[in-house]
């Protein structure tokens, strides 16, 4: 009788209003604990039903989540849902916004069922100290838009090259925006570079809205992850794109004095032109996930091109002789500042091999000393 009772009380589950969205998560937990008096139980039915199909559609797409619950779009409305307690992360983040779900009602409860693999994801090597090692910022995502300022806060390009990095090893094309044009004259002088290399670039300012109509252009019909350093105004531009959405900001002066970010929740935006757009949190660090030492150069397109002439095959462009990446530099036909940013994102990775969080071969999570999640 006893066991009964305590069975019974682990199945329990809730169902809740969506308003632990524009709190965090952190009021969530609290709101739980408050209305845990108010719980609906669970069906048994649904608790007990077969395991999760291996071959399905997905009939939603998850714009946010906590650890148990996946808010989704489904049939053109929200839909707040329990995640299927069977469902496991195998490494991975479990549901990211973006992800394709199969979601089940059953007797006024939602289900997310089974989670489709996904075509592209933004990643980074977990620094939390839990189960997964490979924390997925956003699923299914045509494209990351790699957010920096002009100014306040001042542009730094080794953020651009690790996003660069990560959009490459996910399957994402990247775009720059660099936002807060109105507070200076010249775009940073990186610019030129990345249009070399092929990355569509965007001068933005949500104050005088220079830019937006040419991002609008080229995001249609496409979804997007928005990804920078905190302050930036990532949130911002969502505003300007689509100004019903009221995302709440916050000058960067509140960010430094709070040591504090604004958003504090991914989550998926539908505006209009078929453009769906993720806001996350700002970073500090990017860690790379799944890129080995070696492999940095690879991802540094104008690198690899000078680097066919190294005398050597397996060349660092570090310190050996006859190097052709270290001569170009000298020359000044390859650009220091990308040198450098290489060889920072090399020591980097390198000096992290093993220390990383992780059930998974260390080297293959190499991040950033003192990323942030
Ligand atoms: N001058 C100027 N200020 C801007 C522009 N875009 C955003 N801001 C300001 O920058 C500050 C930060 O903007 P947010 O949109 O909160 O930045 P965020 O990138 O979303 O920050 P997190 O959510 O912490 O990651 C706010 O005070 C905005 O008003 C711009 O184009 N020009
Ligand atoms: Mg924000
Ligand atoms: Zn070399």
């Amino acid at each position: 009788m006893a066991k009964k009772k305590k069975l019974e009380k682990k199945k329990r589950r809730t169902v809740r209003e969506r308003d632990w969205l524009t709190h965090g998560e952190s009021s969530f937990t609290h709101d739980l604990v408050r209305h845990r008096r108010a719980q609906v139980k669970l069906s048994e039915s649904s608790v007990e039903q077969a395991a999760p199909p291996e071959d399905f559609e997905p009939n939603a797409t998850v714009i946010s989540h906590s650890k148990k619950w996946g808010f989704v779009q489904m049939d053109g409305s929200e839909q707040l849902c329990i995640i299927d307690e069977r469902l496991k992360e195998h490494g991975a983040t479990l549901i990211a916004p973006g992800d394709e779900v199969l979601v089940e009602i059953e007797e006024d409860e939602a289900i997310i069922r089974a989670i489709a693999p996904r075509r592209s994801r933004l990643s980074r090597p977990s620094t939390r100290h839990h189960d997964v090692s490979e924390q997925v910022i956003a699923a299914n995502v045509d494209h990351l838009i790699v957010v920096a300022a002009a100014a306040e806060p001042p542009f730094r390009a080794g953020l651009v090259d690790r996003y660069l990095i990560a959009a490459q090893t996910g399957g994402i094309e990247p775009l720059l925006c660099i936002n807060k044009m109105d507070l200076v004259e010249e775009p940073p002088a990186e610019v030129a570079l990345y249009k070399d290399l092929g990355v569509q670039v965007f001068l933005t300012s949500c104050e005088t809205r220079a830019g937006l109509d040419a991002l609008l252009a080229a995001l249609r019909g496409k979804t997007a992850v928005l990804s920078g350093h905190s302050g930036v105004g990532k949130s911002s531009l969502l505003n300007a794109l689509d100004p019903d959405l009221r995302l709440h900001t916050q000058p960067i002066s509140d960010h430094s004095r709070r040591g504090q970010h604004t958003t504090t929740l991914s989550r998926l935006y539908e505006l209009r032109d078929g453009i769906r757009i993720i806001d996350t949190p700002g970073i500090r660090a990017l860690g790379l996930w799944q890129v080995s030492p070696e492999e940095v150069a690879y991802y540094f397109p104008d690198i690899a091109e000078v680097s066919a002439a190294c005398r050597f095959r397996d060349c660092t462009h570090t310190h050996e002789p006859e190097c052709a990446v270290r001569a170009a530099v000298e020359a000044g036909t390859l650009h220091r500042g990308r040198y450098d940013s290489y060889l920072r994102i090399r020591a980097s990775l390198e000096s992290d091999t093993g220390t990383t969080p992780g059930r998974m071969a260390s080297n293959w999570q190499a991040g950033v000393k003192g990323a942030e999640e």
